[in-house]
């Protein structure tokens, strides 16, 4: 059957042929997110990799929809060269659930988080999106107030979101108290506990392990079809041989945040100073093991998108 209702680019949306087509047919579509892009990863790598991860979902059945605000409009899947506008371009807004009006209405080109992503994929009717961490409740939470937008648009907008857990950035276990109190349920990947990103141990539970796509995508079909609206997270460790052992990436974490606190870098501006900060402490390591799990995340979803198709 044909979800005309979604797939139908607007005055807003721009959604790419190949990927309207892809949804027209019901074959599986893979949403990809572009904050890594421009505010997540170092110029050409950041290209590079966005590139090869559509690549890795194509080759595992799957057509890549990468979503930003160009031009004023939400595009859903685009050119290389679009990529390459994106991630070269140095003032690329960030934008996050309150920021999409403002690039779309104004022009400005913008860089979509997991939050305005999600609601893109929502809008074009894509079920399955793909980063790298999602972003969640900051550490001292408890008197900046810093909690990703992330997290509630996860209550809220049906996708199921694909990610390595969450940075060590972030207060996780508070992260997994808030998601729980939204009602998200947090699924691991060929592991009980969630993930935290560098490393494939948090010390963290998931709420569920559920190892193969089948089994994913049978839940997250089952959530949606008892009208339980709102994300999933689908977490993912990074490959055991590209993971950075905590002993290595926590202190400096810890540099990186008494940096930012020092500099008094706050709000929007915290995330990206942090990954930043990070891949720069690391000489180069991070950026690395950041790349290895994006593109094993791709092909989680990738499976995942051609599961629920199949359930469809
Ligand atoms: N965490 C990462 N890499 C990223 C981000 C988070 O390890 O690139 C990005 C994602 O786009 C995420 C956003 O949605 O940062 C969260 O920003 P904030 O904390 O300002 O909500
Ligand atoms: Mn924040």
């Amino acid at each position: 059957m044909m979800k005309s209702m979604h797939i139908q680019s607007s005055s807003f949306l721009n959604i790419h042929l190949e990927v309207t087509q892809a949804l027209a047919q019901g074959q599986p579509v893979v949403a990809l997110e572009s904050t890594i892009i421009a505010h997540g990863m170092p110029y050409p790598q950041n290209v590079a990799t966005a590139v090869e991860v559509e690549a890795v979902i194509r080759a595992h059945g799957a057509v890549p929809a990468t979503i930003a605000v160009l031009e004023g409009k939400i595009c859903v899947g685009l050119s290389r060269e679009q990529i390459e506008v994106l991630g070269s371009t140095p003032d690329v807004m960030k934008l996050s659930r309150r920021d999409l009006p403002y690039a779309v209405s104004t022009g400005k080109p913008g860089a979509t988080t997991v939050a305005a992503t999600m609601i893109a994929a929502k809008l074009a009717g894509i079920a399955v999106f793909v980063t790298g961490g999602i972003g969640g409740v900051h550490r001292g939470a408890s008197t900046s107030f810093d909690i990703s937008a992330d997290l509630q648009e996860l209550a809220q907008t049906s996708v199921a979101v694909v990610c390595a857990g969450a940075k060590s950035i972030l207060d996780l276990p508070l992260t997994l108290e808030y998601l729980e109190t939204l009602g998200v349920p947090v699924v691991s990947v060929g592991q009980e506990e969630f993930p935290a990103f560098f490393t494939r141990s948090s010390g963290l539970k998931a709420d569920f392990q559920l190892d193969t796509a089948q089994e994913q995508a049978k839940f997250i079909h089952t959530k949606w079809a008892l009208g339980l609206k709102g994300g999933v997270v689908v977490s993912n460790p990074v490959p055991e041989e590209m993971e950075i052992p905590a002993t290595q990436i926590d202190h400096i974490v810890a540099q990186a945040l008494a940096e930012a606190a020092q500099q008094g870098i706050t709000g929007k501006a915290t995330t990206p100073y942090l990954l930043k900060r990070i891949n720069e402490l690391t000489g180069g390591a991070s950026l690395k093991t950041n790349i290895a799990l994006v593109k094993n995340n791709a092909r989680v979803g990738a499976q995942l998108a051609v599961a629920l198709a199949a359930l469809k």
